[in-house]
Formats: structure tokens, C-alpha cells, sequence
């Protein structure tokens, strides 16, 4: 199940000059920034609207921290713009299990780390008619399970 746009994520090959232009043009401010070293990623995340409860939306700006990464891949190939869109849900494996069964090849066999220790996965863009897509469980979402334990 997909409850809400998580956020939309921006290649950048100037984080802090993609930031001061989004502050500047349009007021966001950064609410969070971190490392990623698994995904190759220095990033910050930009509220646009919402709380801090997991039901916010958000722009993720990305900027490569290596060569062989995801993201300096899509720059060389197709410059600065939007890598991909974000859906959330309470529950990242039933939701990928459920694109699989539609016959979307899902890149991981089991969630990775996002942003903030979110749980993430991918959708192949090419099953998805051109759209890169993550599925993100926040860290503090209840799962059904815990959900029901109340
Ligand atoms: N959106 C749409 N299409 C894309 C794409 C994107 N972001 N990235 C690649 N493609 C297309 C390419 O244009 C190419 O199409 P053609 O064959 O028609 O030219 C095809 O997919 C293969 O592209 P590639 O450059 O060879 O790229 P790879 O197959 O090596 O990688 C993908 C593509 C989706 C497997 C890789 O980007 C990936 O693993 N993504 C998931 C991880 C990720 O994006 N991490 C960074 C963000 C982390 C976060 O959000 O927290
Ligand atoms: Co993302």
C-alpha cells in the first residue's frame, strides 16, 4: 500500500549551490543532511509540506561522493535533473512484493538504509515506464504487525 509522495529526488552536481537555489527561488529550507556511503550519496532533504511525523513530502537533492556511483552516472549521461520519485508506505516488503507480483523487477532482495534509517527499495524505471522508483518505509512507521499490538 502507497500512502503519500515521500519525496522526488534531485541529481545535483553542486549540492550546496542546489540548496542555496531552492532557498533563494522558492524559501525551502534543509531539514536534514547525511552521508550515504552504500548509495554513494552526500544528500539533503528539503520539506515542502507536512510534519515531522513521517507524513511529510520532501525534496531529496543528491550530489555523487564517488565515480562509480548511481548518481554520477545519471550526471554524466543526462546532467543535472529529477533521478527519481519516492512513494511512501508503511510497509516497504509487502509493497515491493506486491510490484513483483505485477511483474516489476524490484533492485534489492531485501530493503536498504535510506535517509534518516528509513527502509528503501527500487523499482526498475524501465518496468516503469521510465520513472525510477523508490518505495521508503520510515524508520518510525508501525509496521501491521506492531500496528495491531495496540
Ligand atoms: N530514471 C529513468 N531512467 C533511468 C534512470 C533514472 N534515474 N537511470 C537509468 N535509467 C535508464 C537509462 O537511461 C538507460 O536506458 P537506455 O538503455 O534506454 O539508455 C537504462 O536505464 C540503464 O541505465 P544505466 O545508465 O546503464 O544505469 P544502470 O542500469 O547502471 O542503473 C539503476 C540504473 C536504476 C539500476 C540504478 O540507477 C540504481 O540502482 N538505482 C537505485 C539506487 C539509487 O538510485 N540510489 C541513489 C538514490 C538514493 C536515495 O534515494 O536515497
Ligand atoms: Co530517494
Amino acid at each position: 500500500m502507497i500512502t503519500r509522495i515521500d519525496h522526488i529526488g534531485i541529481a545535483c552536481r553542486d549540492l550546496d549551490a542546489s540548496i542555496e537555489f531552492y532557498k533563494t527561488t522558492y524559501g525551502f529550507e534543509v531539514v536534514h543532511s547525511e552521508v550515504n556511503e552504500e548509495q554513494g550519496v552526500r544528500e539533503a532533504m528539503l520539506r515542502i509540506n507536512g510534519t515531522d511525523d513521517g507524513g511529510a513530502s520532501y525534496l531529496q537533492l543528491l550530489e555523487p561522493t564517488r565515480e562509480d556511483s548511481t548518481i554520477a552516472k545519471y550526471l554524466a549521461k543526462h546532467g543535472e535533473g529529477v533521478h527519481h520519485i519516492a512513494f511512501g508506505t508503511p510497509d516497504v516488503v509487502a509493497t515491493t512484493e506486491e510490484a513483483t507480483r505485477t511483474g516489476v523487477r524490484v533492485l534489492y532482495p531485501a530493503p536498504r538504509r535510506g535517509t534518516s534509517n528509513s527502509s528503501i527499495n527500487f523499482l526498475h524505471p524501465k518496468d516503469c515506464h521510465g520513472v525510477l522508483t523508490e518505495l521508503v518505509q520510515a524508520a518510525d512507521a508501525a509496521t501491521p504487525s506492531s500496528a495491531n499490538s495496540h
